[in-house]
């Protein structure tokens, strides 16, 4: 398949982009009326072309500085940049912000375009060769084909066409697999088709008949067809300019800034903590200041409240400070508080413009799109997003396994699901589960089910186990230990039910408790008083004696002289030891019942298919009707016998 290579524009307005991105492709971008009739770019345009092999994708951005807005939702998903300059204007106001929004968002490569070629002397060529290879001068520019243009006259063209070939050969393929993501940029209507949208798809595909969400918001919607580069496709992927015909939307209920996404993979968020690179010649930001965050095609009003400086930064934005700035050319680490809804992922390059004039002053990383809501003026808050920072263009196993252990940390005894952990750490979930496994077999993480908590939160789980049923045994001497759900709510009422179950397995495996219905230390012994220890006997000796037909408890409880305090407690523990056996509301001791039971299936083997009434079982076990009929009902319960009408079979 033809490799596919999404080129933005950028420069000062009339430096001649579009004039460009017709002349390679043959395409006008400027589509609108009103561009047409005024000669400037106002909103995005799009055209392709192959050139070389490689299928180029066009996205050219106004120059105006009203519109850097609608040039920020373009540049957003682009591989290549072509920096236009005019050569009879040379360096310019937008030439510097475009230049500085593609080095804060870390658009991968590029190439500088002189154009009006034609309408410059070799002085001046050479004047604007010179300002922009200072402008560029230790950035991803530096040394990148500077090349003269004259759509006009055509020269330059063949080398500008060999300039993006050789560009476009080193541009890296997204990756294709993971969740699909796609910042819409346009909505509109097709008659016959109805709703689509187009974008850069970001990552993943987008095939005919996905079942998709559109985000913020969650609504769904059905794939009816893909386009790319003008053709019908079964699907897209990531990295190609996509336009989506959605089933199931209106297109009034879809704008640009909104994305479609694979359903569950992208939880909005208002909140996002970040590392921030204030621009030099930038006013210094203050604590708190009101800006305008912009990322994918989306533009959302916002606060930026400063964490700390970044480790090596010379900005001194301490943590604590009296009046906390972030100075010109300074960085810091930040949390977004937007004021909308915003699709975000770890691991996301965003810009930042100031609320007004609202010009570009700062951009940076995304580190935690779901981050606790703690206090962040904090030394803890600090270190926390330096474990979190990382650097995308390096190998990521290391940091995302390190970010990954933070998270689980904060996460606590809810812990995260391998999904939760590949959405909020912007990993796929293959990646999310080979870094869980790692800090398992690390011993930074236990896996019990689909839950995954800190290591830390697991021993600390145990310890508390432990010392609740330490607590538990002093406090009820008698007892035999605290009932499994009671354990859980005192000690992990918050915590996942699966990894509960694991430490106690894992305690009863070292022989550290006995876990049944009731959990106890296994050192515990029932240390009953001398006068329990009399009562105790007093009332087994009276059930085992009464048989069938015990005498009632309050009885027993007199005849041997035990309190009803006493006596009542005693009963509980010889039912959880299973010495007593309750049958509807009466109690008979365990082997009463297992002789019973004997003796009814003896029954059967003396005559055949012995069947039993209410009468003859009365008159041979010699009990009345009271304990005749909850009897014969546990013998059912049993299955040592089955009701049919008015007797009984047994089984
Ligand atoms: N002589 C000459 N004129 C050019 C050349 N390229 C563009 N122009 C003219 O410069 C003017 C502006 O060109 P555009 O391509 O619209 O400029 P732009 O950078 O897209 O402007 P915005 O999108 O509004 O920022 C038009 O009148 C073009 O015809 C060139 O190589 N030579
Ligand atoms: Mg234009």
């Amino acid at each position: 398949m033809t490799r596919s290579v999404i080129v933005g524009t950028a420069g000062h307005i009339d430096h001649g982009k579009s004039a460009l991105v017709r002349a390679l492709t043959g395409t006008d971008p400027d589509r609108l009326k009103e561009e047409q009739a005024r000669g400037i770019t106002i909103d995005l345009g799009f055209a392709h072309q192959e050139i070389g092999g490689i299928h180029f994708a066009f996205v050219d951005v106004p120059g105006h500085e009203r519109f850097v807005k609608n040039m920020l939702a373009g540049v957003g998903g682009i591989d290549l940049v072509v920096l236009v300059v005019a050569a009879d204007e040379s360096v310019m106001p937008q030439t510097r912000e475009h230049f500085d929004i593609c080095r804060l968002l870390r658009v991968p490569t590029g190439l500088v375009v002189l154009t009006k070629s034609d309408l410059a002397d070799a002085d001046m060529l050479e004047l604007a060769r010179l300002e922009v290879r200072e402008l560029v001068a230790g950035s991803f520019l530096d040394g990148a084909p500077i090349v003269p243009v004259s759509v006009r006259t055509g020269d330059g063209l063949e080398a500008l066409r060999a300039a993006l070939v050789d560009a476009g050969r080193i541009v890296v393929p997204r990756a294709a697999t993971g969740a699909a993501r796609l910042p819409i940029d346009r909505v509109f209507s097709m008659k016959g088709f109805g709703t689509v949208v187009t974008g850069t798809l970001v990552s993943g595909h987008v095939a005919v008949d996905d079942e998709l969400a559109i985000e913020p918001g969650g609504r769904r919607a059905k794939v009816r067809g893909v386009q790319v580069h003008g053709e019908k496709r079964r699907e897209a992927i990531a990295g190609e300019r996509s336009a989506v015909n959605l089933a199931g939307v209106e297109v009034d209920d879809i704008a640009r800034g909104e994305a479609i996404v694979t359903a569950g993979a992208f939880e909005p968020t208002r909140l996002a903590d970040a590392t921030l690179d204030l621009l030099p010649g930038t006013k210094p930001l203050k604590h708190g200041a009101r800006v305008r965050f912009h990322q994918g095609t989306a533009e959302i009003l916002g606060r930026v409240a400063l964490v700390g400086p970044l480790r090596g930064s010379t900005s001194p934005a301490a943590a604590g400070t009296e009046a906390p700035v972030v100075q010109p050319g300074g960085r810091a680490f930040v949390r977004l508080r937007l004021e909308a809804p915003a699709v975000l992922a770890r691991g996301d390059r965003y810009i930042v413009r100031a609320y007004s004039p609202p010009t570009t002053i700062a951009g940076g990383l995304i580190l935690d799109p779901k981050p606790p809501r703690t206090a962040i003026r904090t030394a803890a808050a600090l270190e926390r997003l330096t474990r979190l920072d990382f650097d995308p263009s390096a190998d990521r196993a290391e940091a995302d396994a390190r970010a990954i252990a933070a998270m689980l940390e904060e996460a606590g005894a809810a812990g995260m699901s391998i999904a939760s952990i590949a959405s909020r750490a912007g990993v796929e979930s293959a990646a999310a589960a080979a870094r869980t496994e790692a800090l398992a077999r690390g011993g930074q993480a236990i896996r019990a089910g689909d839950t995954i908590v800190a290591a830390r939160v697991f021993s600390r789980l145990k310890e508390s186990i432990a010392a609740a049923l330490g607590d538990h045994h002093r406090a009820e001497p008698m007892s035999d230990g605290m009932p499994r759900e009671a354990l859980r709510e005192q000690v992990f009422a918050h915590g996942a039910p699966a990894i509960f179950d694991l430490a106690l397995a894992e305690l009863a495996a070292s022989n550290a408790i006995v876990a049944r219905d009731r959990v106890a230390l296994a050192s515990h012994r029932l240390a009953l008083t001398p006068e329990e220890e009399r009562a105790r006997g007093a009332i087994e000796r009276a059930y085992r004696d009464g048989g069938l037909k015990p005498p009632d408890p309050a009885a027993i409880a007199a005849a041997a002289g035990v309190p009803a305090s006493v006596a009542d407690r005693i009963l509980k523990l010889l039912q959880r030891q299973k010495v007593l056996v309750k049958v509807d509301a009466l109690l008979f001791h365990d082997e009463a019942l297992g002789r019973l039971k004997a003796d009814v299936r003896a029954l059967k083997d003396a005559d055949g298919a012995a069947k039993i009434d209410v009468a003859t079982f009365k008159e041979r076990f010699g009990v009345t009707r009271k304990f005749a009929i909850p009897l014969l009902e546990y013998l059912d319960r049993e299955r040592v016998t089955r009701r049919m009408g008015e007797t009984r079979v047994v089984l």
